[in-house]
């Protein structure tokens, strides 16, 4: 279906739309529309991948539920300009839900943000500020009256995770196993450890709290002051261990090369955003973490870092069937530049326990 009529199955009509791609997730299509002749600031509209969100349903559920709560603890707060603050989605028009399936695809829309800015680079200042609003939204969706779904099931699950590489690697099913043997070797090395935060919530000592499961420095939306107006991209909020957004923030912010950087020598662990993501991820958060918490928040970049390593090295083996690649090595460069990451996070273990507990 074209997307006018799409946008007309959410209310939006106009004559003059302006749809174009904008940001850059390795999952959804995401456009931002604008017409002069209606009011506000325009819209955001999202092809919703439903080979990774099997249950659409259940996903729009969850995204309810969190905005609806937000809004309303907002609400009480008396803050101003809360919808710049809280994703406001749409309805559809017939159905009232807030996604349109036209026979082939699944689409929701939003109100587009007045006034904001995303930021890729990772400053110390802006990481600090993120670390703030971070502790801050799982503060706020702590007392969240129902369980969510997971909308992807077991997605931090690094027991999983593990089993779908091994699996990947028995069936071989692009003859690149051979090749990639030596990392495979690398990460069974350390297979016992990635898993120690699903050993801790066995025996009972690590609870699961509501987590927003994708959190980057792209998934915040900061104002012109440089403070975070609101955290976007809720596809993934699920419960899970805070570890998932503390730890898969800096793996991409202390990361000085990129995530699929193919010059190794780039991937260098940055202490300054740690220390900075840190302090203020405790300034807010500090008050409702255990102490196996914080104990363990290293441990955290290193369980993102390999999580990553594994994810990447998976698709790889299977065909790159899951993210989308740019060239056929594309999801191994990514592996590998992951992998290094994890021996530095590695490297700088001692200096960041240390560093966490002068701050507590
Ligand atoms: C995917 O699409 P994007 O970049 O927001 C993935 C994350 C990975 C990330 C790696 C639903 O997120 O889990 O960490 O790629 N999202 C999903 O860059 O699998
Ligand atoms: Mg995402």
């Amino acid at each position: 279906m074209e997307k006018k009529e799409i946008l007309r199955g959410f209310g939006i009509e106009s004559d003059s739309l302006c749809i174009t791609p904008t940001g850059n997730g390795h999952i959804n299509d995401t456009f931002k529309v604008s017409a002069p002749d209606l009011p506000g600031p325009g819209y955001i509209l999202q092809r919703i991948n439903h080979n990774v969100f099997t249950d659409v349903d259940t996903l729009q559920r969850n995204i309810e539920t969190v905005t609806d709560h937000l809004r309303r603890k907002l609400e009480l707060a008396g803050e101003h300009d809360i919808d710049r603050k809280v994703i406001r989605l749409l309805s559809n028009q017939q159905t009232g839900k807030t996604y349109l399936f036209d026979g082939e695809n699944y689409w929701r829309a939003e109100l587009l943000i007045d006034d904001a800015e995303t930021r890729e680079a990772v400053t110390p200042e802006n990481a600090r500020h993120a670390g703030e609003a971070f502790g801050r939204f799982q503060e706020m969706l702590s007392d969240l009256p129902v369980v969510l779904k997971e909308s992807i099931p077991d997605f931090h699950n690094m027991e999983l995770r593990l089993h779908q590489l091994r699996e990947a690697a028995e069936a071989d099913r692009t003859g690149r196993r051979a090749s990639v043997e030596w990392l495979i070797e690398e990460l069974e090395k350390r297979s016992s450890h990635a898993c120690l935060a699903e050993r801790l919530h066995r025996e009972g000592k690590l609870p699961k709290r509501v987590c927003h499961c994708d959190m980057k420095i792209n998934n915040m939306l900061f104002d012109r002051d440089g403070e975070v107006l609101c955290v976007i991209d809720l596809d993934t909020v699920m419960p899970s261990f805070v570890f998932s957004d503390y730890g898969d923030f800096l793996r991409t912010a202390a990361n000085k090369g990129d995530e699929d950087d193919r010059d190794l020598s780039r991937v260098e662990w940055d202490m300054e955003i740690f220390k900075a993501f840190t302090e203020g991820y405790l300034t807010s958060a500090g008050g409702f973490l255990t102490g196996t918490e914080i104990a363990n928040l290293p441990y955290a970049a290193e369980r993102f870092a390999y999580m990553q390593t594994v994810r990447f090295l998976a698709d790889y083996l299977n065909g790159d069937v899951y993210y989308k690649t740019d060239y056929p090595e594309h999801n191994l460069v990514r592996s590998k530049a992951q992998f290094k990451l994890l021996q530095e996070v590695e490297a700088h273990l001692p200096e960041m326990q240390a560093f966490i507990s002068t701050i507590r």
